[in-house]
């Protein structure tokens, strides 16, 4: 409890200073608009990687049998290359959540909920045969749990949840004795929930687990940072400097987790919070909109994109979904405004300096 409360006081007096340097929140900005893939994920989960966003596409949102079973119920693998403008239907029966990093797709079938990946070079799927206890980060979040062809995951134990590591190389699973859960894998590191609730990391090569006295949820890991959840708001760990804090993301709404890369982190925040009208429309009612946070800089950039959930950042290129009938448009083309759909917004090679627009 007391280390809680010193967080926060440190949060509170690392806000009081960035407020006086007068570089945070005043200077929301935005950035060109989204494009659609065309595809569902009903406000679920997608993840990107260089040019491929992964999705797990909703056939029922779509009206379109994907699977060619001769229904419209099924969950199926997709991905999108953003350079080509195409996509790819996969045809395999999947839930909802999927994960990627360079050329693995990770995901859960549908029928056996063992975990299976896909090589997009290949195109060739395995099944691994491991049924997890979780898989990914659940309806809302981001994944991130592949890492160089490893896959973590959480799979019950006498003792509780423990992470485990797949090795899509060499096909086999290593145990880590570390008991946890919400893991998400960057590099040597993987993030995760403690039995205790705080946010923790383990480092694959060196088999060390340093707990971050912190309280929070859906951590995701990139490099040097760890963003998580906590009930103040969007939150940062600086693993190099031990230390966690709370950025001016605060008064997200319950569908959305943050993402982080090269330090800049996503996320979707409500217009009910402090910050109000985000997208620019003079209004407050916006459900929510896609707002960037650069950790160097302390810049809070509005995308002035309405988003429902995700999202997920991968170098330039950040995916999420937007519910058609928050901007009343059809976004897939199939005579409906009831659909989620995946899209993205690319800030690949843009200098900051381009997002001079304030609102
Ligand atoms: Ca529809
Ligand atoms: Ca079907
Ligand atoms: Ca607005
Ligand atoms: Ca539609």
């Amino acid at each position: 409890m007391r280390i809680t409360v010193l967080f926060f006081v440190v949060c509170i007096l690392i806000g009081v200073s960035v407020v006086a340097d007068g570089v945070t929140p005043g200077g929301l900005e935005l950035i060109p608009q989204a494009v659609t893939t065309t595809a569902t994920t009903d406000c679920d989960v997608t993840a990107a990687s260089g040019n491929i966003i992964a999705m797990s596409m909703e056939e029922r949102g779509d009206e379109t049998d994907y699977n060619g079973d001769g229904d419209t119920n099924d969950r199926v693998l997709g991905y999108y290359d953003v350079i080509r403008k195409t996509r790819v239907n996969t045809g395999i029966t999947i839930t909802q959540s999927v994960s990627i990093d360079g050329d693995i797709i990770a995901f859960q079938f549908a029928s056996s909920l063992t975990i299976g990946y896909y090589s997009i070079s290949t195109q060739t799927l395995h099944d691994t045969g491991i049924t997890p206890s979780t898989f990914g980060k659940g309806s809302g979040g981001n994944t991130r749990v592949v890492s160089n062809g490893r896959i973590a995951y959480v799979a019950a134990r006498l003792s509780g949840d423990e992470l485990f590591i797949y090795d899509t190389v060499a096909r086999k699973s290593t145990r880590t004795r570390v008991l946890g859960s919400n893991p998400s894998f960057n590099g040597d590191v993987i993030a995760f929930v403690s039995p205790s609730g705080n946010i923790a990391y383990y480092t694959v090569s060196t088999g060390k687990t340093v707990d971050t006295l912190v309280s929070g949820e859906n951590p995701t890991i990139d490099k040097n940072y760890i963003v998580f959840d906590t009930t103040a708001g969007v939150t940062y760990y600086d693993i190099a400097k031990g230390i966690a804090v709370l950025t001016p993301i605060q008064g997200g709404h319950s569908y959305s987790t943050a993402s982080i890369s090269n330090g800049i982190i996503a996320a979707v925040l409500s217009e009910n919070g402090p910050l109000g009208d985000l997208d620019g429309d003079g209004d407050t009612a916006d459900f929510a909109v896609l707002v960037l946070y650069d950790i160097a800089t302390g810049r809070l950039i509005s995308t002035g994109v309405v988003a429902c959930c995700g999202p997920d950042i991968s170098n330039g290129m950040i995916v999420f979904d937007t519910y058609e009938g928050d901007i009343n448009e059809d976004l897939n083309g199939d005579g409906d405004t009831g659909d989620c759909v995946q899209r993205y917004v690319s800030i690949d090679g843009l200098a900051y300096s381009y997002f001079g627009r304030s609102i």
